[in-house]
């Protein structure tokens, strides 16, 4: 199959390109290198350096002999996009090309501007795309679990039924998020939703929650061919973050009272995720929904985790409550639902002792090239 991998050199969509190569379908990766921009305007790079995607397909075509495709635009230039789509007649678009963070979205009006026009005429693009020169292709868009929030009901994958004074029907599930960030995936939810309902187009909307790690199959073959681990407190998750805390020896930063509860996901499981959505497309004229996460934890649970598995590695590892930067509900209900990526067969990878060692070991190689400047939160919500 063809696959047109919108944001290919991201955390997400840089391992994708490989594992999909790897798959024999023909790939084509597209990138403007925006979150190495962004990275750099706010002292955040990542903990080691990557290659551009040049260099990086070049040295992936050495050792496996697969070849993949690279363009370096941006996908918010219509034309440019439109005729990528016309040329490459893509039977699967995954589209990664987003400004990825929370922190980044709440710094001011220029980071939250960019977060909204990018994030939304990207979406909007690949649906035009799509319409006029590749009506039958399958959108397969990266949302996020932030889009539900944190509810005090169980959070259902994607649709709600209401019944409403003895009469039914069925809704996107209500969905009220705490970042800009996290809205505007709300916002590319309702236009693909609107253009399916419209239009007909095929779509499935992968609602995924903070990923982890940076080892798979490929990556481990060559550190060139690593994706970008940031530990930063913008583009860092939180898992990433107390890795090279504890490598760092710095107490795990905490925010609030750590009961923030989120479903995690190792980067080994994206993958797992994205091609099955890939080889299980939905219908013309649906818009699938599936919550993409693995296991369940509150920051205290990873914190702790990490502090035993660092210690038992002859770490000093601590713990430390600081004042949260972040508008969050700090103790509350979470219980969201994973149906449909179980029932295409994902086999969840759970947060052993073994992977934390194995992901702790990885980082120590870079320890040296800690910043401690990067750890503490630069961004408040306020
Ligand atoms: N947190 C801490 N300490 C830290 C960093 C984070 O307590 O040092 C807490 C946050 O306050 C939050 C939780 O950990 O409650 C998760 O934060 P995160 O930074 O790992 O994740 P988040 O900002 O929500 O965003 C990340 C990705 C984003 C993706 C999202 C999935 O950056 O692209 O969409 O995870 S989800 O969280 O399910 O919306």
């Amino acid at each position: 199959m063809r696959v047109l991998i919108l944001g290919g050199d991201g955390y997400l969509g840089w391992p994708t390109a490989m594992d999909m190569s790897m798959k024999n379908n023909e790939v084509c990766i597209v990138d403007n290198y925006l979150r190495r921009k962004m990275a750099r305007e706010t002292n955040s790079e990542p903990l080691f350096e990557n290659p551009d995607l040049i260099e990086r397909t070049k040295k992936f075509q050495d050792l496996t002999g697969k070849k993949i495709n690279v363009e370096i635009f941006d996908c918010c230039e219509y034309e440019l996009l439109k005729n990528l789509v016309k040329k490459f007649q893509p039977d699967t678009i995954i589209h990664y090309a987003e400004q990825p963070s929370a922190p980044y979205s709440m710094r001011g009006f220029k980071e939250a501007n960019i977060t909204l026009s990018n994030n939304l005429i990207s979406t909007f693009n690949v649906i035009w795309a799509c319409l006029e020169a590749a009506p039958n292709c399958h959108i397969i868009k990266l949302g996020t679990m932030g889009e539900y929030g944190t509810p005090n009901i169980d959070i259902e994958e994607g649709w709600l039924k209401i019944n409403h004074k003895g009469r039914e029907e069925t809704f996107l599930y209500p969905r009220q998020a705490s970042s800009l960030y996290h809205t505007s995936k709300i916002l590319d939810t309702d236009l693909l939703w609107f253009y399916v309902r419209t239009n007909g187009l095929r779509v499935t909307d992968l609602m995924q929650g903070p990923v982890y790690g940076v080892s798979t199959k490929e990556c481990d073959l060559n550190s060139s061919l690593l994706p970008n681990f940031h530990y930063d407190d913008i583009f860092g998750t939180v898992i990433n973050r107390f890795l090279v805390q504890a490598v760092a020896e710095i107490p795990l930063t905490i925010f609030g009272k750590g009961g923030q509860t989120r479903g995690y996901l190792n980067l080994k499981d994206t993958l797992q995720c994205v091609s099955l959505a890939k080889d299980n497309p939905p219908a013309k004229g649906e818009l699938r929904i599936l919550n993409q996460f693995s296991e369940t934890f509150s920051v205290n649970e990873i914190a702790s985790k990490i502090k035993n598995v660092g210690n038992m590695m002859g770490l000093n590892v601590s713990v430390q409550n600081i004042e949260n930067p972040r508008k969050e509900k700090e103790e509350h209900y979470y219980n969201p639902k994973i149906t449909g990526l179980i029932d295409l067969g994902l086999k969840p990878t759970f947060l052993s002792e073994d992977v934390i060692s194995s992901m702790l070991e990885q980082v120590m190689k870079y320890k040296d090239q800690i910043d401690k400047k990067k750890i503490m939160p630069r961004v408040k919500w306020n």
